[in-house]
Protein backbone atom coordinates (compact mmCIF):
# COMPACT_ATOMS: atom_id res chain seq x y z
CA UNK A 1 0.00 0.00 0.00
CA UNK A 2 0.90 3.24 -0.88
CA UNK A 3 0.86 6.02 2.39
CA UNK A 4 -1.84 7.88 0.48
CA UNK A 5 -3.66 4.46 0.13
CA UNK A 6 -3.26 3.49 3.80
CA UNK A 7 -4.45 6.91 4.78
CA UNK A 8 -8.12 6.10 2.71
CA UNK A 9 -7.97 2.77 4.50
CA UNK A 10 -7.80 4.16 7.79
CA UNK A 11 -10.15 7.25 7.40
CA UNK A 12 -12.98 4.99 5.27
CA UNK A 13 -13.32 2.50 7.96
CA UNK A 14 -14.90 4.30 10.71
CA UNK A 15 -17.28 6.08 8.33
CA UNK A 16 -17.97 2.52 7.15
CA UNK A 17 -18.84 0.81 10.52
CA UNK A 18 -20.60 4.28 11.18
CA UNK A 19 -22.51 3.97 7.97
CA UNK A 20 -23.72 -0.03 9.22
CA UNK A 21 -24.43 0.95 12.79
CA UNK A 22 -26.75 3.69 11.05
CA UNK A 23 -28.37 0.65 8.97
CA UNK A 24 -28.47 -1.65 11.93
CA UNK A 25 -29.98 1.04 13.83
CA UNK A 26 -32.49 2.25 11.87
CA UNK A 27 -34.20 -1.29 10.71
CA UNK A 28 -34.45 -1.82 14.75
CA UNK A 29 -36.09 1.49 14.74
CA UNK A 30 -38.37 0.71 11.86
CA UNK A 31 -39.00 -3.13 13.31
CA UNK A 32 -40.03 -1.40 17.09
CA UNK A 33 -42.40 1.09 15.72
CA UNK A 34 -43.95 -0.61 13.51
CA UNK A 35 -44.15 -4.09 15.32
CA UNK A 36 -47.00 -5.52 12.93
CA UNK A 37 -47.61 -4.28 9.35
CA UNK A 38 -50.24 -1.46 9.13
CA UNK A 39 -53.98 -2.41 8.59
CA UNK A 40 -57.17 -0.52 6.93
CA UNK A 41 -60.56 -1.11 6.51
CA UNK A 42 -62.84 0.05 3.83
CA UNK A 43 -66.96 -1.16 3.90
CA UNK A 44 -69.05 -1.80 1.34
CA UNK A 45 -72.46 -0.40 1.96
CA UNK A 46 -75.39 0.84 -0.08
CA UNK A 47 -73.65 0.99 -3.35
CA UNK A 48 -70.43 2.85 -1.86
CA UNK A 49 -66.75 2.56 -0.59
CA UNK A 50 -66.10 3.79 2.77
CA UNK A 51 -63.97 5.88 3.17
CA UNK A 52 -63.68 6.61 -0.82
CA UNK A 53 -60.15 7.33 -0.36
CA UNK A 54 -57.83 5.59 2.01
CA UNK A 55 -53.88 6.47 2.75
CA UNK A 56 -52.24 3.73 4.28
CA UNK A 57 -48.43 3.65 4.25
CA UNK A 58 -46.02 1.09 2.26
CA UNK A 59 -46.54 -2.59 3.28
CA UNK A 60 -49.90 -2.39 5.18
CA UNK A 61 -52.74 -4.73 3.89
CA UNK A 62 -56.85 -3.38 2.67
CA UNK A 63 -59.28 -5.25 3.80
CA UNK A 64 -62.76 -4.42 1.96
CA UNK A 65 -65.60 -5.92 4.07
CA UNK A 66 -69.54 -6.15 2.15
CA UNK A 67 -71.74 -4.82 4.20
CA UNK A 68 -74.72 -4.71 1.75
CA UNK A 69 -77.16 -7.39 0.99
CA UNK A 70 -75.78 -7.48 -2.26
CA UNK A 71 -72.75 -8.86 -4.36
CA UNK A 72 -69.86 -6.81 -4.80
CA UNK A 73 -66.29 -6.86 -6.12
CA UNK A 74 -63.08 -4.99 -5.85
CA UNK A 75 -61.13 -4.25 -9.02
CA UNK A 76 -58.24 -2.62 -9.70
CA UNK A 77 -58.57 0.19 -12.24
CA UNK A 78 -55.01 -0.74 -13.50
CA UNK A 79 -55.25 -4.63 -12.69
CA UNK A 80 -53.19 -4.72 -9.67
CA UNK A 81 -56.07 -6.73 -7.55
CA UNK A 82 -59.06 -8.50 -8.48
CA UNK A 83 -61.46 -10.08 -5.57
CA UNK A 84 -64.04 -12.73 -6.38
CA UNK A 85 -67.49 -11.52 -5.67
CA UNK A 86 -68.17 -10.88 -2.29
CA UNK A 87 -71.34 -11.72 -0.59
CA UNK A 88 -72.28 -10.07 2.47
CA UNK A 89 -70.25 -10.23 5.25
CA UNK A 90 -67.42 -11.87 3.20
CA UNK A 91 -63.77 -9.87 2.74
CA UNK A 92 -61.31 -9.18 0.47
CA UNK A 93 -57.55 -8.32 1.30
CA UNK A 94 -54.57 -7.02 -0.45
CA UNK A 95 -51.45 -6.08 0.84
CA UNK A 96 -49.55 -2.77 -1.05
CA UNK A 97 -45.93 -3.51 -1.30
CA UNK A 98 -45.34 -0.17 -3.70
CA UNK A 99 -46.08 3.63 -3.32
CA UNK A 100 -48.61 4.88 -5.77
CA UNK A 101 -52.48 5.44 -5.90
CA UNK A 102 -54.35 2.59 -6.88
CA UNK A 103 -57.80 3.52 -7.94
CA UNK A 104 -60.68 0.37 -7.86
CA UNK A 105 -64.12 0.20 -8.70
CA UNK A 106 -66.95 -3.01 -8.61
CA UNK A 107 -67.21 -4.68 -11.34
CA UNK A 108 -70.71 -5.21 -10.80
CA UNK A 109 -71.55 -2.07 -10.19
CA UNK A 110 -68.70 -0.04 -12.25
CA UNK A 111 -70.45 3.70 -11.03
CA UNK A 112 -68.78 1.94 -7.68
CA UNK A 113 -65.55 3.81 -7.01
CA UNK A 114 -62.52 4.10 -4.63
CA UNK A 115 -59.22 4.66 -4.22
CA UNK A 116 -55.96 3.44 -2.38
CA UNK A 117 -53.14 5.72 -1.35
CA UNK A 118 -50.09 3.75 -0.30
CA UNK A 119 -47.18 6.34 0.40
CU1 LIG B 1 -71.10 -3.50 -6.45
Amino acid sequence: MTQKNVWVAVLATPVMIAVLLLFAGSSRVTANDQPSAATAEVKIDNFSFGPQTVTVPVGATVTWINRDDIPHTVVSTDGVFKSKVRDTDEKFSYTFAKAGTYPYFCSVHPKMTGKVVVQ
